[in-house]
Parts: structure tokens; sequence; C-alpha cells
């Protein structure tokens, strides 16, 4: 078995429940990240995104696990229009432990993360190895909102 990672945001439509849905469909997630509340990097104007990482003890490949983030890409109905543009669900493949992939559809160690306090700051809590040293380049909001089980109870309550 081999530590992974993927880095989940949303920020169109209910990004709570898209996430929930994903961490759900996942199944053997063994831990998931606090929930931040980020400004957008990169793209056209566009709303705040819900981010979060996941901790997978897992016997698939990077690979494997990119073709585990499209499905989970399809069923919450994402449409690609703009690179970098807002969407229900993006799942991306961070990190696997022992493993670097170079191809023209997966590059693994995701190549933009370390550059990016929505990734770092979750991936941080879960990994503080693969963070050691990672300094923030504070562009933008990148606000914690709360444990994963916290704001998941908070919104099945109606508070949130
Ligand atoms: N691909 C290559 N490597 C990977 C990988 N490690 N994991 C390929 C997942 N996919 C990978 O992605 C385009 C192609 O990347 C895929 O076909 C896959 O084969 P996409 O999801 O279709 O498009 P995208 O996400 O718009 O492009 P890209 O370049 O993946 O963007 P990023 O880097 O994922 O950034 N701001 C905030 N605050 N929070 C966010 O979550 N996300 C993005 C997307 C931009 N700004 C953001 C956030
Ligand atoms: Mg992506």
């Amino acid at each position: 078995m081999t530590r992974a990672f993927l880095g989940l945001g949303s920020n169109l439509g209910d990004r709570l429940g898209y996430l929930k849905a994903a961490v759900a469909a996942i199944g053997d997630c063994g831990a998931v990240s606090g929930v931040y509340e980020t400004d957008p990097v990169g793209g056209p104007d566009q709303g705040q995104y819900l981010n979060v990482v996941v901790e997978l003890d897992t016997s698939c490949s990077a690979r494997d696990l990119l073709v585990l983030c499209q499905a989970l890409e399809e069923s919450a109905e994402r449409v690609r229009e703009v690179r970098w543009g807002p969407r229900t669900l993006d799942v991306d493949v961070l990190w696997v432990d022992g493993e670097t992939v170079d191809e023209p559809d997966l590059v693994v160690p995701h190549p933009r993360m370390f550059e990016r306090a929505f990734v770092m700051r979750p991936l941080g809590e879960l990994a503080p190895d693969l963070a050691e040293g990672w300094a923030d380049p504070e562009t933008g909001d990148c606000r914690r909102l709360g444990d994963w089980d916290q704001i998941t109870f908070l919104a099945n309550e109606g508070a949130l």
C-alpha cells in the first residue's frame, strides 16, 4: 500500500455538496484535511473556491488515480470551458509516495502544487513532511473554515 494525496476544489454551485460526494465516492480515504475557502488563482474573474486535500492508502498507481479523478469530475457534471475557469469539481493527483510521472496528460508530483497555498496548507495538515520548508506566497485569501467533520456536520444541520 502506498500513501497518495488528491487535491479537490469547487467554485460553482453547491461547492461543499460536490466535495462531499467526491469524498464519499473515494471510499478508502485515509484522512481529509480541513476545508479552506480560497481566492481563485489564475483564470478569469470567478468566485472563491472550497479546497480540501484527501489522503489515500492505496494500491493504485498515479495513472489509476487520474482515472479516478476524471470519473469523480464527470459525476459532478463538470463542463470544461476555459482553463483554470470556474468548475463544479476539480480533482488533481498531487503526490504518490515513490512515484514520479512526466507524460503529456499526467505530471506527478503536480507541477504547480508547491506554489499554491490552497494545496500546501491543507496538505501540510496531513503530511507535514511534504510541506516542510514551504513558504506561503500569501497571494490572496486562503482561510481555514474548520475541520472536515465539523463543516459537513454544520452543513447537514443547515447552519452553513
Ligand atoms: N493532468 C496532468 N497532470 C495531472 C495531475 N497530476 N492531476 C492533466 C490531474 N490532472 C493532470 O486538467 C487539464 C489536464 O491536466 C487533464 O486533462 C489531465 O490529463 P483539467 O482539470 O481539465 O483543467 P484545469 O484544472 O483547468 O487545468 P489545470 O492545468 O489542471 O489547472 P490546475 O492546475 O488544476 O488549476 N484556485 C483556487 N483557489 N483553488 C483551486 O482549486 N484550481 C485551479 C486549477 C486554478 N485555480 C484555483 C484552483
Ligand atoms: Mg485539474
